[in-house]
């Protein structure tokens, strides 16, 4: 079947679509007009937001950015971020999240409890702190100290599949079955610059104490201005001792395009790693504004808005 994505990549120039080569010769998509926004899974309301945002102000590219994410974690039905997000195994829903801006500043919290935003939180860390990353019971008086309000972020739905889960105990990431939609957004306004950000409740039913990537400058999120950006999604434990997004942004910088540095990314995963029972997605901007995706399982999608249009694209994948 002729998907949109492959509908793309072989008659881009019916859809105004410039078709250019990298240093890899891989045919790659450029977006048309600018801002480019690009989320980890169907995320297109919060692209959506972000878009709108833009078009009134091109500079408030972290507000943009904040706000698109901030609706993820306000949806109850977004089983993996903020309210709503399943718990780990003692029934705690713990957030992690991080903003990194043109500047190279960033903001992180990991092991966040009863706050939805994290990445305002986050944000704030980056604004009003000295420090890059604050975890567990700090982050949650930092964000009391700033005004967050705490509140149970448990749902009547995310509470029932714990008590089920809790019957048998057994934990296994699930591909692509878990609703794996943390969100990860990168951003490229009109102006040409990149900031982005990632939130995410991890991986349903983990350790207490658990971190995954999503928080973690390098892994699930990293801004480079004078190259591009990246961001993950995914079984956090592979991304993080891979520096995915981090290889992913010094892959585009030696002339790879986004697809073309997230396919690597992941074959270095797979050199190390069985990778048969996991998934990773990673997507990409440059500074060029092309964009690209992919995954090691089928089954990942990636949400792109241009300043007109919003689109779902099958990923490609290594197996
Ligand atoms: C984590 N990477 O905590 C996150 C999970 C994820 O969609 O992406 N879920 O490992």
């Amino acid at each position: 079947m002729l998907n949109r994505r492959k509908f793309n990549k072989y008659f881009p120039a019916l859809l105004g679509t410039p078709l250019l080569l990298s240093c890899d010769d891989k045919p790659t998509v450029q977006s048309t007009s600018e801002p480019l926004i690009i989320s980890t899974w169907a995320n297109t309301n919060a692209n959506t937001i972000a878009q709108q945002h833009l078009l009134k102000n091109d500079s408030a590219l972290l507000d943009a950015i904040e706000k698109g994410v901030n609706s993820v974690e306000e949806d109850p039905n977004d089983t993996s971020v903020g309210y709503g997000g399943m718990p780990d195994n003692s029934g705690e829903v713990t957030l992690d999240a991080c903003i990194m801006d043109k500047n190279g500043n960033a903001g992180s919290v990991t092991y966040l409890k009863n706050i939805i935003n994290a990445v305002s939180v986050a944000r704030k860390v980056m604004d009003n702190s000295p420090h890059v990353i604050l975890s567990g019971e700090g982050a949650n008086r930092f964000a009391r100290e700033q005004g967050f309000e705490e509140t149970d972020l448990l749902t009547d739905v995310s509470r029932t599949a714990y008590e089920k889960w809790k019957k048998k105990a057994i934990y296994k990431p699930e591909i692509n079955i878990e609703r794996h939609d943390t969100i990860g957004m990168i951003v490229k306004n009109k102006s040409g610059d990149l900031s982005g950000a990632c939130s995410t409740s991890g991986l349903q039913f983990k350790t207490p104490g658990r971190v995954g990537d999503s928080p973690i400058i390098g892994s699930g999120l990293y801004v480079d201005n004078e190259v591009g950006a990246a961001t993950a999604t995914g079984l956090g434990e592979v991304i993080l001792k891979s520096c995915s997004t981090f290889l992913v942004v010094e892959l585009m910088r030696q002339g790879h395009s986004p697809d073309s540095a997230c396919k690597e990314a992941l074959l270095r995963i797979k050199k190390k790693y069985d990778i048969n029972d996991l998934q990773v997605g990673l997507i990409a901007i440059n500074k060029n504004g092309e964009y690209g995706g992919y995954a090691i399982q089928p089954g990942f999608v990636y949400a792109v808005s241009d300043a007109e249009t919003t689109q779902v694209i099958d990923s490609k994948s290594i197996l």
